[in-house]
């Protein structure tokens, strides 16, 4: 299969299912050059939030910002993220200019019989009618790095398009008597090797599973709109010093552009 071929299939396929897994894309080399920094990041932040980590936490956020990395590891870490290898992929999948949204990192609850949960991202800002709605909007993706081998995600395919059926929204939505955590059919899981990306769209039902090791980094990105951009942590993007020296500074110039026009930046 040429090359070409590949890319139009990774549009397609998350088109069409609203997730892409792609095996392999960081070698070994590339996740042990971001793996220490996303460590240093994991520490800082466990180590402040010890309480939160015990009772419940089973992600972070906002890993370039200035309150837990030295500004060499976070220089480095916004390489990363602007670097022509992944903002290609981004550009691929958008099959338009993407936005930075923010950075997340997953890992395993402190309390190993923590259950997981199903849920679309837009349900912790959204009413029921509005989450309907968003399904026809603007696109927000998670790009999950795999910097350890991990049991990965399960995913109900082409709920990204698709509204609930009455057991997925009583589920996701713990309505009538129901748990998040119940099984739901018609899913499927993606089970993640170190080094492989997994695209999938925020709207999309999801939920992680826990187990092994496992350290996600999700880079998210999204159209450049303002009702999705209006949360962004300007302490998470780059300086213009920095802005001019990145491979591809396009998802964060659209992220800045965008604040800038609404009057938030
Ligand atoms: O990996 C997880 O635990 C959940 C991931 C998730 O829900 C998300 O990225 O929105």
């Amino acid at each position: 299969m040429t090359k070409e071929a590949t890319v139009s299939n990774d549009h397609e396929q998350y088109t069409a299912e609203g997730y892409v897994h792609i095996k392999g894309f960081y070698s070994d080399a590339e996740v042990s050059e971001i793996r220490p920094i996303v460590e240093r990041f994991d520490a800082a932040w466990k180590q402040d939030n010890d309480s939160f980590y015990q009772e419940r936490a089973i992600n972070s956020a906002y890993l370039t910002g200035k309150q837990y990395l030295n500004s060499a590891d976070r220089e480095a870490l916004i390489r990363f993220v602007s670097s022509n290898k992944l903002m290609s992929l981004a550009k691929v999948i958008f099959a338009s200019q993407p936005a930075f949204m923010n950075t997340q990192l997953f890992f395993n609850p402190f309390n190993a019989s923590q259950k997981n949960y199903w849920h679309r991202d837009s349900q912790y800002n959204l009413s029921i009618e509005e989450e309907k709605n968003a399904l026809n909007g603007p696109k927000a993706m998670h790009f999950r790095i795999a910097l350890a081998d991990e049991p990965g995600m399960e995913i109900v395919p082409k709920s990204h398009l698709q509204w609930d059926s009455s057991q997925s929204l009583n589920v996701r939505r713990e309505l009538n008597g129901h748990q998040s955590h119940e099984n739901l059919p018609k899913t499927v899981t993606l089970p993640l090797e170190k080094g492989d990306v997994l695209v999938f769209s925020a709207l999309a039902i999801h939920r992680g599973l826990y187990g092994l090791d496992r350290l996600a980094l999700d880079v998210l990105f999204c159209d450049p709109v303002e009702e999705l951009l209006q949360f962004v942590d300007t302490d998470c993007l780059p300086c213009e010093a920095l802005l001019i020296e990145l491979e591809d500074s396009s998802a964060f110039e659209a992220t800045m552009s965008c604040l800038k026009r609404c009057g938030k930046a």
